[in-house]
């Protein structure tokens, strides 16, 4: 890990990151007909896809497979087993096996969300009334992190566009920044200088608003494990890995474009926008290619990056315009 004097943590070289031991690679085939099939009948909408075998160890989440375009992404889905024990959750450790092994003292529950700033109806809303919110749905997103690896994670929930339309944000509102949980009892880093706390991540409003901006409760049928963001996080598909905050407690919508962690870390590594770009390498390495975590273990071989992480078609128009080296 590299920690400095005047800088703190950065996201270690590619190079460093010790890949996981072992991680059975799956063949999806089957899951990806089963989801065309249930989309292609109508039967069983409500039912979880028999894309995604449940893990069994938290409690179900049922969702319809989401006919969203861009939503089910074909590439193999990544074992739950790596998926949740090969994280990033600092406020647990910066080793990616720590989120797995010290998440457990996150409380999930009494939990609710506040929303503040520009909008109309600012106020709370407990994780119940999210959940009522609007209908889950299930989207295989890629996720890319900025450090060069990926996964494949068939998410659970729904368009954080349903919870800001109820919200009624004001005509100056430009901006949504995400505050996550620093409770310092109950998560062992918030306090250390690896980042600073609260972790806070933001969106420009159109961004916010684009349906594949998922607000996520669950992931494989169930609930989030806590290492991944219980219960309630973001997933912005086409951004790298560390938009997506996790366990979120407080949505406000500002004017200005808010600061985010990893930009007060270093903001000549992390910009705002953090779209995934194979064209605009990190000014540490290359962000051209990446590996797919559990496919091939130690031997696996990297694959291309997609601009926009492969959701160019979706989002690329909300670039329209833009120096994206510029505004990385
Ligand atoms: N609160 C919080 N959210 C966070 C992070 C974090 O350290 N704290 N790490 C980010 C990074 S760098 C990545 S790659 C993703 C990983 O999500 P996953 O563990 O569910 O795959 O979470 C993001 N959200
Ligand atoms: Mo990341």
């Amino acid at each position: 890990m590299l920690i400095t004097q005047d800088q703190g943590f950065h996201h270690p070289y590619p190079s460093e990151i010790t890949p996981p031991q072992v991680y059975a690679q799956r063949r999806s085939l089957l899951v990806h007909l089963g989801a065309a099939g249930l989309l292609a009948s109508g039967a069983g909408a409500w039912a979880q896809s028999a894309a995604v075998p449940r893990p069994g160890k938290l409690a179900p989440l049922d969702a319809k497979v989401s006919a969203l375009a861009g939503a089910q992404a074909k590439d193999n889905i990544t074992t739950y087993k790596s998926a949740s024990t090969y994280n990033n959750f600092y406020e647990f450790g910066t080793d990616k096996a720590d989120p797995a092994e010290n998440a457990h003292t996150l409380k999930t529950r009494p939990w609710t969300v506040e929303i503040e700033g520009l909008v109309k109806k600012p106020g709370s809303l407990s994780l119940e009334e999210l959940l009522k919110l609007s209908a889950m749905e299930e989207r295989i997103y890629r996720l890319r992190c900025v450090e060069g690896w990926s996964m494949v994670i068939p998410w659970v929930g729904f368009s954080l566009s349903e919870l800001i339309k109820k919200v009624e944000p004001l005509g100056s509102a430009k901006f949504v920044e995400f505050i996550t949980l620093a409770d310092p009892k109950t998560m062992p880093y918030v306090g250390s200088r690896v980042l600073s706390w609260p972790y806070t991540e933001g969106l420009r409003m159109d961004e916010a608003m684009h349906p594949l901006t998922l607000l996520t409760f669950g992931m494989y049928g169930e609930v989030l494990p806590n290492q991944n963001g219980a219960p309630v996080r973001i997933t912005v598909p086409w951004k790298y890995g560390f938009k997506s905050g996790k366990s979120i407690v407080k949505i406000r919508f500002t004017e200005k474009q808010p600061l985010t962690a990893w930009n007060k870390a270093a903001a000549n590594e992390y910009g705002f926008y953090s779209n995934v770009n194979p064209a605009v390498d990190h000014p540490r390495w290359s962000q051209a290619t990446e590996r797919r975590i559990g496919e091939g273990g130690l031997f696996a071989k990297k694959i291309k990056t997609q601009m926009f992480n492969g959701y160019e078609a979706q989002v690329g128009q909300l670039y329209a315009g833009m120096d994206l080296a510029k505004n990385f």
